[in-house]
């Protein structure tokens, strides 16, 4: 048995990827042959957003040569198995690499896991049936070898924990939950198949001294994951740290923790610094994330600077006590300042995450966290400071608190949060920053990012405020329904101009989902007339559009299931509908461009819209095609009629 483990852009790469290092190793422990490739990396050079979204999505999909040549270096491995590891931000690259290998390797079994697939975002999960056999739920060191001798032996996966699949009927099951493993028993992370002197910073590493955190904050989807959080002991990191000194000549490296030091891992963590200092391995090493600790001391602080530590991100969020505990966190305000300080005075490079507009966050709470920039502009190196998002684990620990005012999901008001006062507290905090940016002369850096969390700045020039400003705009709805208009003109191919993103993508594959799955769907159906599809172009009502999806995830579906097509169907409208735009815009020919052309099929004045990477094949197919979706319409016009 073979298998091949990959991550997919858009990931932002600074080391090889710890999750198919640590399954590597344990596969290789159980006698199977891995193979690790990260195409993140390879991406990295052309990478065009940090937060790996859509314009990333779209530029892999308008650039087949890219996923093909991935699909190809899997391939050349000749896997019987190939892993994918999922994040939210690859997901759909993920999906075209796997439906490119299949063309390649049409007897393969793809797998996939990663840190969403847990069963809260059911969606997720549903998502990658699209292009892999298994999912798996959760930490897979201990599982799967299991699973690999289970696929080799052609025996029965359903028997295994941990695994989601698509059961006869077609319905998703999970096998169940595993007890989580123990942790100083996983075997240390294999980086032999990646070439270290292709990341950023050469001969550095990452290790894990815990897993999971002990807090439960409402925007944070660690608990789904991990539930708590273990420590490895002392001797296991160190023996894992003399490894990669002597295997793989590690010069620095980074602790990818959620949150390193809490009661959990501090006597631990403090051990391990002893045994640094006395066997004198110290080296360069930084915190990827910690939670503010009212645990630590001036003398634990400077055993960790001692021991080679040099940098923190801390994930102080707000200075708020009121927000502090409402985000779920057991800090106050004054131990945010003091853990900030501690760091700080120890020559500990100390950054933190900021959020605003937190949907309880009042002007008062705001200026606490403001108020204290402007009070302690020295303490820090660097902040990232982003709007408040309500991601799918809010939304469920806090249901009914904050409510769309349209179907773009930044566009959300909460009790004491509106657009209108995000926008205010996003210049405020980014003049703040930008001030002390410019005051303290190189030594300090900030990211802000913009509402849509597409892009981070790092000065407010001019033109990153025309930028912003202009982003903020449309979130106001300035000209949203105008951008909608054009987006859809672009789909049809009317026009050539790229429209800006503005949804995140994991909303976009979570409405995708909850759209898909709504009950609205089965009633809805009989109600389809012209009129409605063509009000569904707009959407102005909610309902129609899910109808459209509904009918249109069918359709995908049938192309990647049956017809192994990676073509995606853009939209079914009527035909009058797209011939009088096709006459306003005199632009007759419907092949309009290489990736998006109509095609007419003949029945009842509907035209689906087909959005291939390889148009011939789709032509070749588009009979078939036809002859699904003909069906379909009957059964639509019948019960209309
Ligand atoms: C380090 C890190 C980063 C670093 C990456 C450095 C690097 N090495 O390249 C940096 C700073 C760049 C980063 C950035 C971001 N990150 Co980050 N990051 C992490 C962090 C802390 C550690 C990753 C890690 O090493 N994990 C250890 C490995 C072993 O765990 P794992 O990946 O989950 O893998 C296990 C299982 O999931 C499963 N599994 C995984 N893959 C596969 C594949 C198969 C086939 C199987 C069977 C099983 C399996 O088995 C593995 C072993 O047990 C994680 C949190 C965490 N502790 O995981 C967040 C995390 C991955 N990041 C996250 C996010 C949201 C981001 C950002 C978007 C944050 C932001 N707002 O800017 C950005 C953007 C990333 C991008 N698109 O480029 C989220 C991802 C959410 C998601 N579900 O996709 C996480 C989970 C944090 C969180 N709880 O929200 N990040
Ligand atoms: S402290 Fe950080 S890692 Fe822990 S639950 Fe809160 S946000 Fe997540």
């Amino acid at each position: 048995m073979k298998v091949v483990l990959a991550l997919a852009p858009v990931w932002q790469s600074s080391t090889p990827p710890l999750s198919l290092a640590f399954l590597k190793a344990s596969l290789i422990k159980n006698g199977i042959d891995t193979f690790c490739i990260d195409f993140s990396i390879q991406f990295r050079p052309i990478m065009v957003s940090v937060m790996g979204d859509i314009a990333a999505e779209e530029y892999v999909a308008e650039n087949p040569s890219t996923y093909k040549s991935w699909a190809k270096q899997i391939a050349v491995q000749k896997p019987d198995v190939v892993g994918f590891s999922v994040l939210m931000s690859n997901i759909k690259i993920t999906a075209m690499i796997a439906s490119e290998l299949k063309t390649l390797l049409p007897n393969i079994t793809i797998i996939a896991g990663g840190p969403s697939f847990t069963r809260e975002n059911i969606k997720y999960i549903r998502y990658a049936t699209k292009f892999s056999k298994y999912i798996i739920e959760g930490e897979a060191e201990s599982m799967i070898s299991d699973l690999i001798n289970t696929i080799a032996n052609n025996g029965d996966v359903g028997k295994l924990k941990q695994i989601w699949l698509l059961d006869e009927k077609n319905e998703l099951k999970y096998t169940g939950a595993a007890p989580l493993q123990p942790i100083n028993e996983i075997p240390f992370p294999d980086f032999r198949d990646f070439d270290l002197n292709a990341y950023p910073e050469k001969n550095k590493l990452p290790l894990l001294f815990s897993r999971g955190c002990i807090l439960n904050c409402n925007y944070c989807e660690n608990k789904w994951n991990h539930l708590t959080q273990r420590s490895r002991s002392a001797e296991n990191v160190f023996l894992e740290l003399k490894r990669n000194v002597i295997e793989y000549k590690m010069e620095k490296y980074i602790f990818n923790d959620d949150s390193l030091i809490s009661y959990k891992t501090i006597h631990e963590l403090d051990k391990y610094c002893d045994m640094v200092i006395a066997e004198d391995l110290i080296l360069p090493w930084h915190v990827y994330g910690t939670r503010v600790e009212n645990k630590l001391t001036q003398p634990f602080v400077a055993k960790l600077r001692k021991a080679g530590m040099y940098g923190v991100s801390l994930g102080i969020e707000t200075f708020s006590t009121k927000i502090q505990k409402e985000m779920g966190k057991s800090s106050k305000y004054n131990d945010a300042d003091n853990c900030a300080r501690l760091f700080g005075d120890n020559g500990i490079n100390t950054e933190t995450w900021i959020i605003y507009g937190y949907p309880t966050e009042n002007d008062k709470d705001f200026e606490d966290t403001l108020n204290w920039f402007i009070q302690n502009p020295n303490v820090l190196s660097h902040v990232t400071a982003n709007t408040f998002g309500p991601n799918a684990k809010y939304r469920t620990d806090r249901p009914d608190v904050i409510k769309y005012n349209s179907n773009n999901s930044w566009d959300w008001s909460g009790p004491e949060s509106t657009l209108e006062k995000r926008k205010k507290r996003f210049l405020q905090l980014i003049e703040v920053l930008e001030t002390i940016r410019k005051n303290r002369k190189g030594k300090f850096s900030f990211h802000v990012g913009d509402p849509y969390y597409v892009k981070y700045f790092n000065t407010f020039t001019k033109k990153d405020k025309a930028y912003l400003m202009e982003a903020w705009d449309k979130l106001e709805g300035v000209y949203f329904e105008k951008r909608k208009f054009k987006k859809m003109l672009f789909n049809l191919g009317l026009i050539n101009e790229k429209i800006p993103t503005t949804m995140s993508k994991s909303q976009d594959v979570e409405d995708e989902y909850e759209n898909l799955h709504s009950p609205e769907n089965e009633t809805i159906v009989s109600n389809i007339t012209d009129a409605v599809i063509r009000e569904a172009l707009y959407n102005t009502n909610d309902n129609v559009s899910y109808l459209i999806k509904s009918i249109n995830e069918d359709i995908n579906n049938y192309l990647f299931t049956v017809k192994k097509l990676d073509a995606e169907v853009v939209s079914l409208k009527t035909k009058e509908y797209t011939d009088k735009l096709l006459q306003t815009s005199k632009l007759l020919d419907p092949y309009i461009s290489e990736n998006i052309f109509l095609k007419i099929v003949h029945q009842e004045n509907i035209i689906l819209i087909l959005k291939g990477i390889d148009r011939s094949t789709i032509e070749e197919h588009v009979d078939d095609i036809k002859k699904f979706l003909i069906p379909k319409i009957r059964l639509i016009q019948k019960e209309k009629a």
